[in-house]
């Protein structure tokens, strides 16, 4: 039998020449199919044939066939979203109602872009000596795109749409552990008569894939979400030649619950956006800080719903918690929750293992924590949350601000003035009042301090994928003037 081709390069389909790789339903623990890797030679031809494409093809300069193209590409994976779901649910391990979120949030975006680049206006003005100046972004060159494999297609989605939308062409790497949506994404492309080399799939994990394509000479940015110290070693790697390079890694996004808030829906607020995805969600509210004054209140609500929480297979429509993607990163978490432990917090509930198959965690609450302990400050990327009390205002912004990271915080209250005084003090990307989790594709997302650099969505999201040029243009050509 014919080995499967599951790498797409330059337009055609071949078979990886790199390592075997199971695919394992983390629901089960079982393996549900595999993928041949490619090889570094492999993922040079990949980034050859975005190089060819980008310097051969029409796709930078002609936006009216981009836009048709993601366009095309939205309609066919909105046909497709239950196939999708149900493959990056068996992937991922996350309950289908978030899968199908992920898919839909997908399609948003292969729209947004599309609608973006055909209303964008190249900037002109005169200028006071009598010239005129234009200012235009191109198109960066070849891209590589690598994702991490707690939101597969959509973070993929975050930037495809985008690089390709700017005239770009793509390298895509998603993560080693959940390939299946990026394989069938491929498929699509494939049936959008989008020139050959455009788009390319690679698969395989940081090394030799991964590497192979930040150090690429021929490779003009590097757009990468994951975590922290992947991303601080390809930071340095795109400095010593400036490849362009955005980065969006972890996080310890807190929420603020304000003393006048209602406690049932700030209990509620709270658990989703701790568990949401299983906590594997790099702006997760893994930190939950209250005041004092309704600390006993919150906490005991917040123990009853959470008992009431349904972990179990991702598949079934009720389920509200999945299983964690794999066996070694529920290590991780048990060994956090240790760490948690032995550092005198305490565990009030949860962090046990659920069933007999696949890799399930109860969600885990700690209470009496300390700003300095490792569980407050280290991203754990789990179904983990931390509760903390405050008395004041100011309090509550230093504990909140207390980490490495800035990625996002929530904030809940009915006082708008204040919540907004507060959102004005917190060093983060995105701070929700009211609200968590959402993502608005029209709006950016990225983080302060080791949190990252750049934006994703929004206008500033193409900004990422294009490089400005100012052309100012003098009607009449005469002498300088300067000399004599
Ligand atoms: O991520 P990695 P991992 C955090 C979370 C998690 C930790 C490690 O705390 O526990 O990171 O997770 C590719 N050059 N986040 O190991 O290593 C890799 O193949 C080029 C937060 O899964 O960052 C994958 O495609 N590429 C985060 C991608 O990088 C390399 C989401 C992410 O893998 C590479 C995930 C290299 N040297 C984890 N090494 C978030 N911000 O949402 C690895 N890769």
């Amino acid at each position: 039998m014919n080995p499967p081709k599951h790498l797409y390069i330059g337009g055609k389909w071949y078979s990886g020449e790199g390592s075997e790789r199971q695919m394992i339903n983390p629901t089960n623990g079982c393996v549900f199919t595999e993928v041949r890797e490619a090889s570094k030679n492999q993922t040079g031809d990949a980034v050859r044939a975005a190089r060819y494409a980008y310097n051969e093809t029409t796709w930078r300069t002609d936006i009216k066939k981009r836009v048709n193209s993601l366009n095309k590409l939205a309609d066919l994976l909105e046909e497709q979203t239950e196939q999708f779901a149900i493959a990056e649910t068996t992937n991922t391990g996350k309950p289908i109602r978030e899968s199908r979120l992920d898919i839909s949030d997908s399609v948003s975006c292969l729209r947004y872009y599309a609608n973006l680049v055909s209303n964008r206006k190249a900037w002109i003005k005169k200028m006071p000596d009598g010239t005129k100046s234009r200012v235009i972004e191109e198109p960066i060159g070849v891209c590589a795109l690598i994702v991490p494999w707690n939101f597969p297609l959509l973070l993929g989605m975050w930037k495809i749409a985008p690089a390709l939308a700017a005239g770009n062409t793509v390298v895509f790497k998603p993560s080693e552990l959940t390939a299946i949506t990026a394989i069938k994404f491929a498929e699509l492309v494939d049936q959008c008569d989008i020139p050959p080399g455009v788009f390319n799939l690679v698969l395989g994990g940081g090394t030799p894939v991964g590497q192979a394509l930040v150090k690429h000479p021929d490779v003009d940015k590097v757009s990468f979400t994951g975590g922290s110290d992947t991303g601080r070693k390809i930071n340095e790697q795109c400095a010593s030649s400036f490849k362009r390079v955005s980065l969006e890694l972890g996080g310890k996004s807190p929420i603020i619950v304000l003393e006048d808030a209602d406690i049932k829906a700030a209990v509620e607020w709270g658990i989703f956006g701790s568990f949401f995805n299983q906590g594997e969600v790099c702006v997760a509210s893994s930190r939950l800080l209250i005041h004092k004054s309704i600390y006993q209140s919150f906490v005991e609500y917040f123990l009853e719903k959470l008992q009431r929480i349904n972990v179990g297979n991702p598949l079934d429509e009720g389920t509200e918690i999945g299983p964690v993607i794999s066996a070694g990163h529920r290590e991780k978490i048990e060994n956090y929750i240790e760490i948690g432990k032995s550092e005198g917090a305490r565990l009030l509930y949860g962090g046990q293992r659920v069933g007999e198959k696949g890799y399930f965690l109860s969600p885990a609450v700690f209470t009496e924590v300390k700003q300095s302990m490792r569980i407050v400050q280290e991203e754990i990327f789990g179904p983990v949350v931390t509760i903390q009390t405050f008395r004041d205002d100011n309090e509550a912004i230093e504990l909140a601000n207390g980490t490495l990271y800035g990625l996002a915080a929530g904030v809940l209250s009915n006082d708008f003035e204040r919540a907004e005084r507060l959102a004005s003090c917190l060093k983060a990307g995105t701070i929700w009042i009211n609200s968590y989790h959402t993502p608005y594709v029209e709006a950016p997302w990225g983080g302060f301090k080791q949190s990252g650099i750049g934006r994703e969505l929004g206008p500033q999201g193409l900004s990422g994928y294009t490089e400005v040029k100012h052309i100012n243009l003098n009607n009449e050509l005469k002498p300088v003037g300067w000399y004599k």
